[in-house]
């Protein structure tokens, strides 16, 4: 159903929008820039403001060095370190560079590391923490490793901005139901067609302050937050750890205009006393997981805003968004945006989505890029059901995913660490609803003895990142089973609601 037209301001067209997109994130970053150069675009707390002239000026010494590091056109550069202007400034330099990003997760653990530098193979590797050099190398002596003020020798000039729409300009990581994570590669067309259809369908202009306390190493404060900024030439306040306070001086030093946030950060704001501060925003947006109703309707309740709620994906960038202007409807995701096509297939229904939005496959992985379209559609693994309004809701997910305070874990790769662990026989791990993260990771084990929780926290901590710890832990005699020996997670879940 495409219905896309319901987000566009009364007095526009359908027809009138232009859809189709010819340049490439850095070159229309760039032109921005050299409009207005004295603008101030990204803030950060260590450096304060930095203008479009400073952007452009520190992105070419930083392309200059990685140039000379042998980066070239189509090469991959992995990214990982908390928001700062400095990793805006890397970030842009490689874009402009024509090299393919990989933002990646600072929380991830050696093996998790390991994986992403073997399957992508990027020539320079910017990282904030000082033991993944030693990891990367150790997969990858040939990798260049260097913390986010890019500590490279400089090079002569090299030519920058010439990636085209098509051209790639990120791999994002996201796992499967089976195997490794795999990276999606994202052209500059399909991340530049996703913040196009976002700024008509939320008005953002040249004149919003967004508050951007989400990481940088995902497709919502990357993608969405930092991207939407650059491109429509608006200004953003990096807010590195997401720390209420700081969340709301921000609002106030900086006269902000919105917020973005997974419902976790929104609970945790409403905790604030100092929540109603929220009132003077333009636009709240919320997305990477399902906002209950019933928590939209307090935040409501206590600072007037009725969040915006959207849907995305890593493969796809923004897909479906609640409406600016009309009713936001709580528990639904709204209308598809702006040149984005939703349809519902088979039974239970998936949503399977088209547009120059959507990624066009996994890297290095053709099989799974065979499995990953019908037709042309791209399969979410997302379950949806649209009303007689047309809003579409999520139902469920035919994939296992489990999404914890708006970080994704995947089952089958904590388990593959858990039945590691000498003591356990088997072990089958599942998402739990939880008030304050959505979701909480939960693990079931045959084991020959007694396990405490903290061991196989601690044991899947040493080998993966933090949020994919298993808050809790239960010993069984024997996993459910079906007559074909695949373990009835439902009954687990069931197990513990009784
Ligand atoms: C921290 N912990 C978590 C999580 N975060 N546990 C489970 N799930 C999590 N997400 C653990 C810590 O390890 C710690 O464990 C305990 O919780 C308390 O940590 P705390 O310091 O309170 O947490 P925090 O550092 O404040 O982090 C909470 C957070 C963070 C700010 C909500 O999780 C976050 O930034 N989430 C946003 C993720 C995001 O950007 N997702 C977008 C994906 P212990 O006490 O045992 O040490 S992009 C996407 O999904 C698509 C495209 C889309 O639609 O957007
Ligand atoms: P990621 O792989 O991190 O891109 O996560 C994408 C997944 O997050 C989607 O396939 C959905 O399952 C989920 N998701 C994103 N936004 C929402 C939302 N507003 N409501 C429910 N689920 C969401």
């Amino acid at each position: 159903m495409n219905s896309w037209h319901r987000h566009l301001p009364n007095e526009l067209d359908a027809s009138e929008v232009e859809l189709e997109v010819r340049d490439s994130l850095s070159s229309t970053w760039v032109a921005r820039w050299r409009e207005q150069p004295q603008k101030a675009v990204i803030h950060d707390p260590e450096e304060g403001w930095i203008s479009g002239q400073e952007l452009l000026d520190r992105s070419d010494v930083v392309a200059r060095k990685l140039g000379h590091a042998g980066v070239e056109s189509g090469d991959r550069v992995l990214l990982s370190a908390s928001s700062s202007v400095a990793l805006v400034v890397a970030h842009t330099a490689a874009l402009r560079l024509g090299a393919v990003v990989i933002p990646t997760n600072g929380a991830y653990r050696a093996e998790e590391v390991a994986h992403v530098v073997t399957d992508a193979r990027p020539k320079v590797a910017i990282v904030e923490r000082p033991e993944w050099t030693e990891w990367i190398h150790a997969a990858d002596p040939s990798v260049v490793a260097t913390p986010p003020s890019v500590e490279l020798e400089m090079g002569p000039s090299v030519v920058l901005d010439q990636a085209q729409s098509d051209s790639p300009a990120l791999i994002g990581y996201t796992s499967g139901t089976t195997g490794r994570p795999k990276g999606a590669v994202l052209s500059h067309g399909n991340l530049l067609s996703s913040v196009r259809g976002l700024k008509l369908a939320w008005r953002w202009t040249t004149d919003d302050i967004l508050v951007l306390a989400l990481p940088l190493f995902h497709m919502h404060g990357l993608g969405v937050g930092l991207h939407g900024t650059l491109t429509i030439g608006a200004k953003a306040v990096l807010v590195p750890e997401f720390e209420v306070s700081e969340v709301l001086d921000s609002l106030q030093e900086f006269d902000a205009t919105m917020f973005f946030g997974v419902p976790t950060m929104y609970g945790r704001l409403l905790e604030s006393e100092r929540a109603n501060e929220l009132e003077k925003l333009r636009l709240c947006v919320s997305g990477s997981a399902p906002l209950a109703a019933e928590l939209h309707q307090r935040i409501y309740q206590v600072t007037g805003q009725r969040v915006l709620e959207r849907y995305g994906m890593t493969e796809t960038a923004m897909l479906v968004s609640n409406p600016y202007e009309g009713e936001r409807r709580p528990g639904s995701v709204g209308f598809p945006l702006p040149g984005v096509d939703v349809r519902l297939e088979g039974e239970p229904a998936e949503i399977q989505v088209k547009g120059p939005n959507v990624f066009s496959g996994y890297w290095e992985r053709p099989t799974e890029n065979v499995d990953a379209f019908v037709d042309g559609w791209f399969r979410t693994g997302d379950l949806g059901a649209f009303d007689s309004d047309g809003y579409l809701s999520i139902v469920g997910r035919a994939k296992e995913l489990i999404i914890s305070g708006g970080f994704n874990v995947y089952p089958r790769e904590v388990e593959d660490v858990i039945l590691e662990y000498g003591p356990i026989q088997e072990c089958a791990v599942v998402g739990v609803p939880d008030d304050e993260w959505g979701e909480v990771v939960v693990a079931f084990v045959v084991a020959e003895r007694e396990i405490e929780t903290e061991e196989i926290k601690n044991f899947v901590g040493e080998r993966l990142a933090h949020y994919k710890r298993p808050r809790r832990t239960y010993r069984l005699e024997a996993l459910p089973r079906n007559a074909l020996g695949k373990v009835q997670k439902h009954r687990l879940t069931e197990k513990i609601e009784n």
